[in-house]
């Protein structure tokens, strides 16, 4: 009975999930978390604190050690490791390894008495990774934007504009900054793309899902955009893996893996990809019309789209969709840190966070409503330190109301900015932390007037990468896959209530007119 691992490398942690092919089943799941497990690195969140003009970073060699660390604790379980004929994983977007011309040679001739983090110390040129939370590199997006001639050109190559977060214009940073370290640098690797080449034991590809969030690949051709690459930095197609499609088998696990953990030496590697493209999978939603909400660190929202439609206005980005075609994701920063704020502001629990809220006030919150951008937004793109309020009579804000107007006003964001998606979903599947809340996903209903489902998966990005390795390996289909691992939890849907449409439709209106008004577009 062949098993399947799916890796995920996130911000926080680096976990794993194995599956059973033949029962089509998770029989395992493991998780290292960078505070708990590696607290002497002092990146409890899983960055760098105190970093300085937006600059984000976090450390790789954290990430390797968090990656022994997870196969010993694998090794140990009752999976036999012998059994996995396939791995892939998924990483964070955006972020950035910057590595020298021997990493190669390291990665093939790796000691396995000795760390990983040993023999790839000495190989980056850059001590430290930005990630996708970094925001130093406003005058860097700004000067790729000119080159190209203005915001819709970079967005109809690349599908978006050029963002802080992307790693074109964090490469180009490194570059201006940098001379010496740009010099010595062989090969710039994704998150995905690093780790993948670790556990390959060789330098792989950057794939079509993850190397869309880069500002640097275009989508019509599926090769790095010669006018970006050259606004980006010198020689940097050189320095850049290929970009190939998804489901490319990159070869076997290196030896490291097999003497120290027992791997099969005949286990293959299908490449790394995007956590958000492999949520795509894992939450069964890689085929177009069903729309993801995921309520995390961030809030984000993608579909499985037909053709690659771009974004009017810049704030969502296409990428590609590891199972073929293109994918929109949309990223909302006051996501759950502004959920926190709220229950703590209040000191409500997350059990009372419904009760004391939702049910004690009626949908639509008799038109008082809220723009929830507690700190900046990128979607829209707003710098705001404190929410706006809209539509109170009393000066006093009962906590219940604050409550629905903070989560009503999120999720008609969600609603307002990803319209030029051009997707009416029959489903909308809502994933992460919160999603376990039912007076939030009866919210969610209610404002999208559409059902709203939970599945019973609790790692969708390792658990797609994991189907995404079945599928390119094993010839799974992955409808099948889907049909397994992504069924709704029973009893977890919820349907929009009666008459709610019309209350939504007059608040988002209302709340439309107050971010014109609050956030003023510049004129030119
Ligand atoms: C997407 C984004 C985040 C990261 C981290 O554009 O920046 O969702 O992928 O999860």
């Amino acid at each position: 009975m062949p098993l399947v691992l799916g890796l995920d490398s996130s911000t926080q942690s680096v976990s794993a999930v194995v599956i059973d092919v033949d029962s089509k089943s998770i029989i395992h799941e493991e998780s290292v978390s960078f505070g708990e497990d590696l607290p002497d690195y002092g990146q409890p969140s899983g960055f760098i604190p105190g970093g300085e003009n937006g600059e984000v970073h976090s450390d790789p060699l954290m990430w390797l050690d968090a990656l022994e660390l997870v196969f010993s604790r694998l090794a140990s379980s009752p999976v036999e490791m012998s059994r996995i004929v396939a791995v892939s994983g998924s990483g964070q977007q955006h972020g950035s390894v910057y590595l020298d011309e021997g990493f190669a040679d390291a990665l093939e001739n790796m000691d396995p008495r000795k760390t990983l983090k040993g023999q790839i110390l000495s190989h980056l040129t850059r001590q430290t990774a930005p990630i996708w939370m970094d925001t130093s590199t406003s005058a860097e997006c700004s000067e790729i934007t000119r080159a190209l001639g203005g915001d819709s050109a970079v967005c109809s190559r690349s599908g978006s504009i050029a963002i802080e977060r992307f790693t074109g214009p964090q490469i180009r940073r490194f570059a201006k900054t940098s001379y010496d370290g740009w010099e010595l640098t062989g090969v710039i690797h994704l998150v995905s793309s690093f780790m993948a080449s670790v556990v390959a034991g060789r330098n792989v590809g950057i794939d079509y899902g993850d190397g869309a969030g880069m500002n640097l690949l275009n989508l019509a051709s599926g090769d790095w955009d010669e006018d970006l690459l050259k606004a980006t930095a010198p020689d940097l197609r050189a320095k850049l893996p290929l970009p190939k499609p998804s489901g490319t088998v990159v070869g076997t696990v290196s030896q490291f893996f097999v003497e120290n953990y027992g791997m099969n030496a005949d286990c293959k590697v299908v490449l790394f990809s995007g956590d958000n493209p492999c949520s795509l999978v894992g939450m069964g939603a890689s085929k177009p019309g069903k729309v993801v909400i995921s309520l995390g660190t961030s809030d984000t929202l993608f579909a499985a789209m037909p053709d690659p439609r771009t974004d009017p206005n810049g704030f969502g980005h296409v990428f590609g969709n590891p199972m073929g075609g293109f994918m929109s994701l949309i990223c909302f920063l006051n996501g759950s840190l502004a959920r926190e704020k709220v229950r703590d502001d209040l000191g409500l629990d997350w059990s009372d966070f419904d009760r004391e809220g939702l049910d004690q006030t009626p949908p639509g919150n008799l038109g008082r409503g809220m723009l929830p951008f507690f700190g900046p937004e990128i979607t829209p793109r707003v710098s705001s330190s404190a929410p706006v309020y809209f539509g109170w009579k009393e000066l006093e804000r009962e906590p219940a109301a604050v409550v629905r107007a903070l989560l009503e006003g999120q999720f008609i964001n969600m609603k307002v900015h990803s319209r030029w998606l051009g997707v009416s979903p029959e489903t909308i599947f809502l994933t992460g932390g919160a999603s376990k809340n039912t007076g939030i996903a009866q919210t969610v209903a209610d404002v999208f007037g559409v059902p709203v489902s939970r599945l019973s998966v609790a790692g969708s990005a390792a658990l797609g990468a994991a189907m995404r390795a079945a599928n390119a390996v094993c010839g799974i289909p992955i409808a099948s896959l889907e049909g397994a691992f992504c069924q709704p939890e029973a009893g977890s849907t919820v349907v929009p209530g009666e008459g709610t449409g019309k209350i939504y439709q007059e608040l988002e209106q209302k709340w439309v007119s107050a971010l014109h008004e609050a956030f003023p577009l510049p004129k030119d």
